[in-house]
């Protein structure tokens, strides 16, 4: 990371990058996340690779959720713990959510190298290594899930994956919030909370909005909820790519 000059024009775009290729170096990353960062990369690139105004708005709304929950969970595959391992760390600690491996190509050697770097990052307990749960009406590894975590969330932060997992989070009453650069894909489409942003910009801002309601009461964040309209975040999202006007 020190190679990249921090002036060049596209510097978050290639420390993007060359995280996800040591990612794929230390067996966290599939080579398939090497594809899902080409695509999100274009579309960051459409959005001019800032947070709009509907995003920022988005994730203040996902910090009112998570602090509002009985028992948040935070989902990580292979792209977000090579992009945002501490962040994420970070995010868990200032809404008191636990921090779950979910992967779509599971193997226990990905899973142990995820966890042993998300400690190395600061996390104390990493869920996602019993899955002793299953979410029901899903028929691939993204179903396997921990008894005490994803099963029995209320919110579940879902970042980075275009899927059904999402949707059937949904049959199971959870709030659902997603992080994806396509405000088209799946995810976004069906989440309460849909965040068109880098998860690179998304999370710190999340952190940073959560400290600061972390003193609201109650009614206060559920209002902040209240006023949210998902449709027109994604409308936003979309007219932004669409229109190529920055
Ligand atoms: O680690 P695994 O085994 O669970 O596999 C994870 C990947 C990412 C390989 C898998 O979930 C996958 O193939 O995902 P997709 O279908 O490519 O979906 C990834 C979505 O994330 C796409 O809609 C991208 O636009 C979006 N995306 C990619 N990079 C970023 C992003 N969104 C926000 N921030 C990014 N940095």
């Amino acid at each position: 990371e020190e190679e990249i000059p921090k002036d060049h024009p596209r510097y978050q775009d290639l420390l993007t990058r060359h995280r996800i290729e040591k990612g794929v170096e230390k067996g966290i990353t599939h080579l398939q996340g090497m594809h899902a960062e080409g695509r999100g990369s274009a579309f960051d690139y459409l959005l001019g690779e800032a947070t709009i105004s509907s995003a920022e708005e988005a994730e203040r709304v996902a910090a009112a959720h998570l602090l509002l929950a009985d028992h948040p969970v935070l989902s990580i595959n292979g792209n977000v713990a090579a992009l945002v391992p501490g962040e994420m760390v970070e995010l868990a600690e200032a809404t008191g959510a636990d921090l779950e491996i979910n992967l779509f190509n599971r193997t226990p050697e990905r899973i142990e190298a995820i966890a042993d770097h998300l400690r190395e990052h600061g996390a104390e307990d990493v869920k996602g290594l019993e899955a002793d749960a299953r979410i029901p009406n899903l028929d691939h590894q993204r179903a396997k899930v921990d008894e005490d975590g994803i099963y029995a969330a209320d919110v579940v932060v879902v970042p980075l994956e275009d899927g059904d997992r999402a949707e059937a989070l949904n049959e199971m009453d959870k709030t659902e919030i997603v992080i994806d650069l396509n405000p088209l894909s799946r995810s976004p489409q069906v989440a309460d909370v849909p965040i068109v942003d880098n998860i690179i910009r998304a999370v710190p801002n999340m952190t940073e909005h959560a400290r600061v309601l972390a003193d609201e009461d109650e009614a206060e964040l559920r209002s902040i909820i209240d006023e949210f309209d998902r449709e027109a975040a994604l409308e936003q999202a979309e007219d932004r790519i669409r229109s190529g006007e920055l």
